[in-house]
C-alpha cells in the first residue's frame, strides 16, 4: 500500500509530507485527561484556539469519553456538547475540525455544519454509520481498532498476534466501506492504544508501525497520556505523562505515522521540529 501524499479535509487539502498534529479537545465532564476543562462554548473555544497556535493542524471534538468503564452519553446530550463548539469553531478558527463520535446521527449532523473528518472509535460499526458520511466525499474517516466496549475492555484482553488482528480488521472495515461506496483515499486507520490492549499489546504496536503503514497506509495514532505509560513508567496522573508520550509519538513517526492524536501540541511541535531538523542533516 503506497502512502497517499494528501487526506482531503472539507475544502481543505492536508499534505503528509510530514506528520500532523490532531489537538485533542474533550467537551465531557469525564474525559481521562481533560474532562471538566471545557464546558462552556467559551472555554472551548479558548482552548481550540492555543491548540491552533501551538501548532495543531486540525482539532477533534469529543463529546462522549471512552475511557475504560466510562458511561454511554445520550445522542442528546451528546449533540448539545458538541454542536454549538464545533459551529463556534468552524466560524472563528481557519482549521480542518474532526468530531470523535459513533453516533450516526451526530455524524450527519457534524458534516452538514462543516465537520472535515469523522473520527469513529468502533469504526462505522453501528447501524448507519456508512450511510451518514458516504454521500460526503471530502469528509476523511477514522477507522480505530478496539477490542470489547468501555465497560469490558481492559478486563482480559487477547490476541494470539495483535499487530496480525488490528490489521486484519482494520482491512476488513475498509472492504466494507469500499463495498458501501466509500473511497480508499478518505480512509485513515488507527490501531487504537489503550482499546482493549495491555501494555504489552500497545508495545508491540508500536513496535510494529512501518508494518501497520506499510499495510494499511495513513495511519493516526492515539497515544497521548494513556494509561499505558502509567504502566510502564510508574503511577501518575495523566499531567505527568507527557514526556513519554511526546517519546512515542515521535516513535510512532519514525515508524511511518502520519497523523499524532495528542492532548500536548506545543511539546509534540517542538520533538517534531528536532526530529525533522536532525533528519534534513542527514
Ligand atoms: N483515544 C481516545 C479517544 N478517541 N480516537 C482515536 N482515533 N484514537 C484514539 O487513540 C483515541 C480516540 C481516548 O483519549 P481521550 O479523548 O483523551 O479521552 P476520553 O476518551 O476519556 O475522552
Amino acid at each position: 500500500m503506497t502512502v497517499p501524499r494528501s487526506l482531503r479535509l472539507g475544502s481543505r487539502s492536508l499534505t503528509l509530507d510530514r506528520p500532523r498534529l490532531m489537538g485533542i479537545l474533550n467537551l465531557t465532564p469525564d474525559s481521562f485527561s481533560d474532562g471538566g476543562r471545557f464546558d462552556s462554548i467559551a472555554s472551548a473555544l479558548a482552548q481550540a484556539r492555543r491548540l491552533r497556535d501551538e501548532g495543531a493542524d486540525l482539532i477533534d471534538l469529543g463529546g462522549e469519553s471512552t475511557r475504560p468503564g466510562a458511561e454511554p452519553v445520550s445522542l442528546a446530550e451528546e449533540r448539545r456538547r458538541v454542536l454549538p463548539v464545533l459551529e463556534a469553531c468552524l466560524a472563528e478558527l481557519d482549521l480542518p475540525i474532526s468530531v470523535d463520535t459513533s453516533k450516526p446521527q451526530l455524524m450527519a449532523e457534524a458534516i452538514d455544519l462543516g465537520a472535515a473528518m469523522i473520527n469513529d472509535v468502533n469504526a462505522f460499526h453501528a447501524p448507519g454509520a456508512w450511510a451518514a458520511v458516504v454521500d460526503h466525499p471530502q469528509v476523511a474517516l477514522v477507522l480505530m481498532h478496539r477490542q470489547g466496549t468501555a465497560q469490558t475492555m481492559q478486563d482480559q484482553p487477547r490476541y494470539e498476534a495483535v499487530s496480525d488482528e488490528v490489521i486484519a480488521f482494520l482491512e476488513s472495515r475498509a472492504e466494507d466501506a469500499q463495498a458501501q461506496g466509500i473511497a480508499s483515499p478518505r480512509l485513515v486507520f488507527d490501531p487504537g492504544f489503550g482499546f482493549g490492549k495491555t501494555l504489552a499489546h500497545n508495545l508491540q504496536l508500536l513496535h510494529d508501525m512501518p508494518r501497520l503503514v506499510a499495510t494499511l497506509g495513513t495511519v493516526l495514532v492515539g497515544l497521548s497520556r494513556k494509561s499505558m505509560f502509567a504502566h510502564l513508567l510508574g503511577e501518575r496522573p495523566p499531567e505527568q505523562r507527557v514526556a513519554a508520550s511526546v517519546q512515542a509519538a515521535l516513535l510512532a513517526v519514525q515508524g511511518g505515522a502520519a497523523i499524532l492524536r495528542v492532548h500536548d501540541v506545543a511539546q509534540t511541535r517542538e520533538a517534531l521540529s528536532l526530529l525533522a531538523a536532525v533528519e534534513g542533516s542527514a
